[in-house]
């Protein structure tokens, strides 16, 4: 892989695809970890989806093999990271988006709707936010991968989304092979389609911010003190999560 060809394709497209990227063994350990949190999950939200019909999000755990470093700390995503943002970013959420039988299509949007200046909504800015997905399940067109609307990440919003009404930008499916590593821009436009499987379709997700960044828009687990301590000081000043049962976050 050539880390300068995908943050350029990130930077134009508003998205890039690390093909074959993390190892397939240890998402096969992450997913069947997961498996009885998300099984039970399902079960008790069946009636209270929170991302529209039959379209689930939650936190996920920091209890390895949920979580282990390699999928936050890999050298070839950090690098892109930095690149984009700058050395400073941190990741701040952790979670899962499960659309199982039943979603249907969601309409075109962006992500952190909440404009840094509400004064200057369509300011054009560098990113600040940056979310790297990796199914724990194989994502075929049946599965419902998501579709992005490429480049609209660079134009004012209601002109993307104007170009994507008429079909001037066309939306593009991200099926995702185990192991395989999206990388978006948030503000690129994009929906979920619709899973039409039997299978949970989990898509995990960590966001990475500018240090300086800071929203709650999404529910994020606390990391367990012993997992904490197991990191690195380098791994801790990228992990701004809250640490134990105190949900205080760390002083790094
Ligand atoms: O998980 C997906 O396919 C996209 C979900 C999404 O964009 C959302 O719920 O806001």
């Amino acid at each position: 892989m050539n880390i300068r060809d995908k943050t350029d394709e990130l930077r134009e497209k508003g998205f890039c695809v690390l093909r074959g990227h993390f190892p397939c063994a240890l998402i096969d350990d992450c997913r069947e970890a997961f498996r009885p949190i998300l099984l039970d999950y399902l079960e008790n939200h069946r009636g209270e989806p929170n991302r529209g019909p039959h379209r689930h999000f939650l936190p996920m755990p920091f209890e390895p093999p949920c979580f282990v470093p390699e999928f936050f700390f890999d050298a070839g995503v950090l690098s892109i990271i930095h690149r984009v943002m700058d050395e400073r970013a941190v990741a701040d959420q952790w979670g899962c988006d499960v659309p199982v039988q039943g979603s249907r299509m969601q309409e075109a949007h962006v992500d952190y709707q909440r404009p840094l200046f509400a004064e200057v909504p369509d300011l054009p800015l560098p990113p600040y936010v940056v979310v790297v997905s990796f199914g724990l399940v194989r994502i075929t067109r049946a599965h419902g991968p998501v579709e992005i609307a490429p480049g609209t990440h660079a134009m004012p919003r209601e002109a993307a989304v104007r170009a994507v009404r008429s079909g001037e930008i066309e939306m593009q499916p991200v099926p995702l092979e185990i192991g395989d590593v999206l990388i978006r821009h948030p503000w690129a436009l994009h929906r979920g389609t619709p899973n039409t499987t039997d299978i949970p379709r989990a898509l995990a997700t960590i966001r990475y911010v500018r240090r300086w960044y800071a929203d709650d828009s999404r529910a994020a687990n606390p990391i367990p003190p012993t997992v904490w301590q197991s990191l690195t000081p380098a791994q801790q000043r990228i992990m701004r999560f809250p640490v134990g049962d105190s949900g205080a976050l760390p002083a790094v």
